[in-house]
């Protein structure tokens, strides 16, 4: 069906978790809804409150922005406005229009009859940055531990927190979580690959059919995945990266506080070394 013939197809009222029918319509290619509205409500506020931060710091260099988490000293309560309230409005405008975002992609998987699957993904990254703002700050005891909104500020956070555990890449679920990045690009490097060769050959063959594709990595491999499960396992990589960069960074500090080279002694006072 012709893209247009099937928007006037799917385009239909109804599906909606809230609000019924108020704010059930589209604005050009968006749908709206009502977690539309409020995407838009606190992604603007928070916006805004971001350039009004900074028209209040000492400067307009983009890279060099920088809305910072309260003092260490206020624990887990409200800090004045230019001193952490700022970055504590921020997160909650930001955590709002994330999960407003994710509730919008709700809506449409259910107008369109689809699994939740879109949605369920974004969860996870919203899960790892609740977890880095809210989750570890909390189980700290201070605003102060979550990371500054700025593009080198909260690269300074990452390399300071990192090296206050010595030497990061020796935390176990770090591990995992990197070789769950490094996999997930391996496997869609393979799968993008694989499509592109199949699905557009060179000038004058045909175009080939799955079943090329399984026989290639049978070939290759012994073994072929599949046409529905190299889409599974993907997803599963991915989230799996997302979930256990999540653990690594909730187990440091609050649960880990030596460096993490430390943490590998029990491999060296295993009683079969005496
Ligand atoms: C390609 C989809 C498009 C999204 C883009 C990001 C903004 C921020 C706001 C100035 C893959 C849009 C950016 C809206 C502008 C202000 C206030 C997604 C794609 C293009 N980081 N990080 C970046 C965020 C954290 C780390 C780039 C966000 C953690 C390292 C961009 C978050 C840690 C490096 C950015 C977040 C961490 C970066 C490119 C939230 C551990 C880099 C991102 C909300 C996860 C890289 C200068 C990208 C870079 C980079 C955004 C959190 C580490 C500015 C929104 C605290 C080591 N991060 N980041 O392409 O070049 O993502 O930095 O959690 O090297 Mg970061
Ligand atoms: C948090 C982003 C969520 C985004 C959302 C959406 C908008 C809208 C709008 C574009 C989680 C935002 C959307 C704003 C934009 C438009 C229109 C994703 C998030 C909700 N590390 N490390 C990780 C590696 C070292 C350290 C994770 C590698 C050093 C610390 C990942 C290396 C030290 C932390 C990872 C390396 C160190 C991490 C990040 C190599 C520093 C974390 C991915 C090769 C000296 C962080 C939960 C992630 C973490 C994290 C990879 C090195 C420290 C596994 C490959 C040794 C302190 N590192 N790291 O989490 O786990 O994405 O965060 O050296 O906190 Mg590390
Ligand atoms: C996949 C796939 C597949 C496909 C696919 C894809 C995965 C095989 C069939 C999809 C993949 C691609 C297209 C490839 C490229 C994608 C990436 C590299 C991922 C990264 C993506 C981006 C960087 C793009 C990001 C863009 C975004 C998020 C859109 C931004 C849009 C908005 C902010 C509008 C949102 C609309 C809402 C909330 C609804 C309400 C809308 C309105 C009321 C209208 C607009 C509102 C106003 C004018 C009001 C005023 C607003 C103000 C003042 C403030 C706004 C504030 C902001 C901060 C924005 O597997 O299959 O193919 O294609």
């Amino acid at each position: 069906m012709a893209l247009l013939s099937f928007e006037r197809k799917y385009r239909v009222r109804g599906g909606t978790l809230i609000g019924g029918d108020l704010f059930d319509f589209w604005v050009g290619p968006f749908y709206v809804g009502f977690f539309g509205v409020t995407t838009i409500f606190f992604a603007a506020l928070g916006t805004a409150l971001i350039f009004w931060g900074a028209s209040q710091g000492p400067t307009w260099n983009p890279w060099l922005i920088s809305i910072d988490p309260p003092d260490l000293s206020y624990g887990l309560g409200l800090a004045p406005l230019m001193e952490g309230g700022l970055w504590q409005i921020i997160t909650i405008c930001a955590i709002g229009a994330f999960s407003s975002w994710a509730l919008r992609e709700v809506e449409i998987c259910r107008k369109l009859g689809m699994g939740y699957h879109v949605p369920f993904a974004f969860s996870v990254a919203i899960f790892a940055y609740v977890t880095l703002v809210v989750f570890r700050p909390l189980l700290l005891g201070a605003w102060g531990h979550g990371f500054p909104y700025g593009i080198f500020s909260h690269l300074d956070w990452v390399s300071n927190v990192g090296y206050q555990f010595l030497h990061f890449h020796y935390n176990p679920a770090h591990m995992i979580a990197v070789t769950f990045f490094f996999t997930t690009t391996f496997a869609l490097g393979l799968h993008g690959s694989l499509i592109l060769s199949s699905a557009n050959p060179a000038k004058g063959t045909d175009v080939k059919s799955p079943e090329y594709e399984d026989s290639f990595f049978r070939d290759v491999l012994g073994y072929s995945v599949g046409e529905l499960g190299i889409h599974r396992l993907g997803l599963f990589l991915a989230l799996s990266a997302g979930f256990w960069s999540a653990v690594c960074i909730i187990i440091s500090g609050p649960f880990w506080t030596r460096g993490w080279p430390e943490w590998w002694t029990w491999w060296l006072e295993l009683p079969i070394w005496s």
